[in-house]
């Protein structure tokens, strides 16, 4: 065995405050490291990154996308029928989202959305000083994203301590994960009843999905499985894809003054945002057979950690990696995934992005951290605690 082994920790408080170096050090290893203490292998150059994202025959999601092997652990919940299938299965589950988030449904959302953005960011020019992540980030997506599904307005936040735990669970049971599932427990009843048909009103995605199972697309069940992924993977994504778009404006002030020069730049300045932090760190797969990464070999059932945000940095791939430029020519990274499994939700997402961007480029003149920036710490997501921020009027 030739992989080289490394004794890192991905899922650690020191790796998140800086995971920059260990992203290096395991691109600079080779195409594939092992990771000593995790018994699990990691993947983190762009090309096999990419390479493996499209090969779902030999890298299989069905055992679960993160650490813990589903062939030997039962899974925590039921595994979504997206994220956690192989086709057929997932082909099928996936056929029936793709029509329910049609171009022309987030078409339609596109008024109320702008809308949205334009009311809180005017608001927010009211106050000298706010969170960027509270009021913003976390505001803006809990407002039109449980919208669109057809939700109540009542016990949104309860979406966002869910989210929290279930993307922890793609990594080790360690502190951050138990701390995750204590914060969730009291919202966990709550998001299973928003699932059903019952709580869902007609005009939104989440009635669209039942509709589907009327026409036999999918069962009763499926549906309220399917609704959940809506659930799970549509609130803190676009929160800390707005929020590092925000970090990233306010942290290259000339980025923000092209921006503010053309604000048709928003949806270009938000894309770049997702590159350069990708708010989506890593994802597992097993592998089904001997496979190959780069020529190095390896086993039927191993764990490989694909380094989403390590390989959109990777120097080999990028010019001037690190740099946060909103006019560069982004298109392949993989931020919102590669292949069967690409993010279904993400046009949803280019829409928020562009459209809260787009009312600060045309109503602000700057934009400035005021405060103590706050990291948060989660097994998957990279993103901020608190952001405290200053718009100055344009
Ligand atoms: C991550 O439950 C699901 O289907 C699901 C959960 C999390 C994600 C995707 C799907 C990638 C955003």
């Amino acid at each position: 065995m030739t992989v080289p082994s490394l004794d890192v920790d991905p899922f650690s408080r020191e790796f998140f405050d800086d995971p920059f170096p260990v992203h290096a050090a395991l691109r600079d290893a080779g195409p594939v490291a092992y990771l000593s203490r995790y018994d699990a292998f990691a993947v983190a150059r762009y090309e096999h990154v990419q390479a493996m994202l499209a090969d779902w025959q030999n890298f299989s999601s069905q055992r679960g996308v993160g650490l813990s092997d589903f062939a030997k652990e039962k899974p925590w919940r039921l595994p979504s029928l997206l994220l956690e299938k192989d086709p057929p299965l997932h082909d099928r589950t996936r056929r029936v989202m793709d029509g329910v988030m049609s171009p022309a449904a987030v078409r339609a959302l596109r008024a109320d959305f702008a809308r949205a953005a334009d009311t809180l960011i005017d608001e927010l020019l009211q106050r000298q000083r706010f969170d960027a992540v509270c009021d913003l980030a976390e505001a803006y997506p809990l407002t039109v994203f449980p919208d669109a599904v057809g939700m109540p307005r009542e016990n949104r936040r309860f979406l966002l301590p869910y989210g929290n735990m279930v993307f922890n669970s793609f990594g080790p049971r360690n502190d951050f994960f138990k701390a995750a599932v204590q914060d969730a427990a009291p919202v966990l009843a709550w998001v299973q009843a928003q699932s059903k048909r019952e709580a869902l009103s007609p005009g939104g995605f989440g009635a669209a999905i039942h509709r589907a199972a009327d026409a036999g697309d999918v069962t009763r069940d499926e549906a309220e499985i399917l609704v959940r992924s809506l659930l799970t993977a549509g609130v803190d994504t676009t929160v800390n894809g707005i929020g590092a778009a925000l970090y990233c404006l306010a942290r290259f002030p000339e980025q923000f003054r092209r921006l503010r020069a053309d604000p048709s730049l928003a949806r270009a300045a938000f894309e770049e945002a997702v590159r350069l932090e990708s708010p989506v760190q890593t994802f597992f797969r097993t592998t089904t057979g001997n496979v190959a990464i780069g020529g190095e070999h390896l086993g039927e059932g191993r764990k490989v950690l694909m380094f989403l945000g390590a390989a959109n940095r990777d120097p080999r791939r990028w010019e001037n990696p690190d740099e946060y430029d909103i006019t560069r020519r982004n298109a392949g990274h993989v931020g919102f995934g590669h292949g069967i499994h690409a993010c279904l939700g993400a046009v949803l997402a280019r829409l928020e992005g562009e459209l809260i961007l787009g009312a600060l480029a045309r109503k602000c003149a700057a934009i400035e951290i005021s405060g103590e920036p706050k990291r948060r710490y989660n097994n998957t997501l990279r993103g901020m605690a608190s952001l405290p921020m200053t718009l100055r009027a344009a």
